[in-house]
């Protein structure tokens, strides 16, 4: 068993340096991807590690290394193609077996290596030299959740857990690009993931101290209660940082969610439950489209596309499942012009003509009357900067619109009883010019 020494929290990065961040991304191009890994043969280990809480702590976890050899919370995202043949070497450093388990990929993994037999799948033995291989075919498109099958009660809330997606191919073996399955009614201009789960630190401190106590890891989890809530592994305001290794600070955490998008453009979110809770997940802005559940089209029939979609108001993810809803914003529906134009004036991207020219609701306060906050520009309307308070600093540059995208699970939107925080992020919709 290695030992490894508890970071200090001293060099972690507050909620100014998450402002500054959105400045940053403000003046970017919008963009996205979901950070992970691409190929078809991957290796993990299973280690002891750290991740950090907005808060201010540090929680002990067990993760899935691959990227920078840091256990790592949610584990490494796995980009495959569908059809190819996807194996994962596992190698174990922990003080319990563990496993990979694979679920809705139509059948058991094939198994090659030191594996003993587990409950839901083979497991990697407590000090087994070489690792375990697991191989399956990604048949279908989708978004799915993988796990340790070994005892998931406790080894899911360590952090032993992450999400596949699966990419949609054509006819010769390629990529459909931007979408999320074989049917155009998927079809996205960026993609997000939105991995949700939830931490007791008592259960981690336990299993800490047994670790170190060299005892058996055995921990009650019937009593469990969440103190944590996160978005791909981190609490806001970590959720809105840069991915690693641009912030530096958060090798164990390395996967940003903040959407960062435009007017009019087609927003997939991988929504995954992480967790052991249902996590009811709300997009302030617009209701989202559902195309897919656990990785299966809305369909009636194969060909019919996804003709059982439904319009959420809020992402309903219950645990192991995954959800993949469509986002669109235009601004159709306030009731007034969010560019500030005159009727005459032409019509910007995607803007909802039926608005156009429409006056802003109310007359603007004067400025002595005003609080600003540092993500106003000093006007209510997109694209358009304005006077500032003196020795007040603009840190959303493009002067895009911000909507809270969080936990409906209100109690989760904070970090350790400290709101804000926890299972929540901004969603920053940028003007096209
Ligand atoms: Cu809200």
């Amino acid at each position: 068993m290695k030992t490894i020494n508890k970071p200090t929290t001293g060099h972690r990065a507050g909620p100014m340096a998450a402002l500054c961040l959105l400045g940053s991304l403000a003046a970017a191009q919008a963009g996205s991807v979901v950070d992970g890994l691409t190929g078809t043969a991957f290796s993990f280990t299973a280690k002891p590690g750290y991740i950090s809480t907005a808060d201010g702590n540090s929680v002990y976890i067990w993760g899935y290394a691959n990227t920078n050899g840091t256990a790592q919370y949610p584990g490494p995202t796995l980009k495959v193609k569908q059809g190819d043949t996807v194996s994962i070497t596992l190698t174990n450093e922990l003080p319990v077996p563990v496993s990979l388990y694979f679920p809705g990929q139509n059948g058991a993994p094939t198994v090659t290596g030191p594996s003993s037999p587990g409950l839901l799948t083979a497991e990697v033995p407590v000090g087994a030299s070489g690792g375990v291989t697991y191989s399956f075919q990604a048949k279908e498109a989708g978004t799915y959740v993988y796990y340790s099958g070994t005892q998931p009660d406790l080894q899911l809330e360590m952090g032993l857990v992450g999400t596949l997606v699966v990419y949609p191919t054509n006819n010769s073996g390629a990529i459909i690009p931007n979408q999320a399955y074989s049917d155009p009614g998927t079809a996205f201009a960026h993609e997000f993931l939105f991995f949700l789960s939830e931490m007791d630190e008592t259960l981690h401190i336990t299993a800490e101290q047994k670790v170190q106590a060299n005892q058996p890891v055995v921990i009650d989890t019937t009593k469990r209660r969440p103190v944590y809530w996160f978005i791909n592994g981190r609490t806001a305001p970590d959720t809105m940082l840069d991915p690693w290794p641009q912030s530096s600070w958060l090798p164990s955490q390395p996967y940003s969610s903040m959407p960062v998008f435009h007017p009019g453009e087609d927003v997939l979110m991988r929504v995954v439950g992480g967790g052991r809770d249902a996590h009811p997940f709300h997009h302030h802005g617009n209701h989202a489209r559902t195309v897919a559940r656990d990785g299966r089209l809305l369909a009636s029939s194969p060909t019919s596309g996804p003709d059982l979609q439904q319009y959420h108001f809020t992402v309903p993810s219950t645990p192991g499942g995954t959800i993949d809803a469509i986002f669109n914003w235009t601004g159709a529906g306030m009731g007034w012009d969010i560019y500030g134009h005159s009727p005459s004036d032409p019509l910007e991207p995607y803007e909802d003509a039926s608005s156009h020219g429409l006056p802003f609701p109310v007359i603007l306060p004067p400025d002595q009357s005003l609080s600003f906050g540092q993500m106003y520009g000093g006007s209510p309307f997109m694209g358009s900067p304005a006077d500032l308070p003196r020795g007040q600093v603009g840190f959303n540059a493009g002067n895009g619109f911000m909507y809270m995208w969080h936990s409906h699970n209100e109690k989760e939107i904070v970090n350790n009883n400290l709101f804000p925080g926890g299972l929540l992020t901004m969603a920053l919709i940028v003007p096209w010019h």
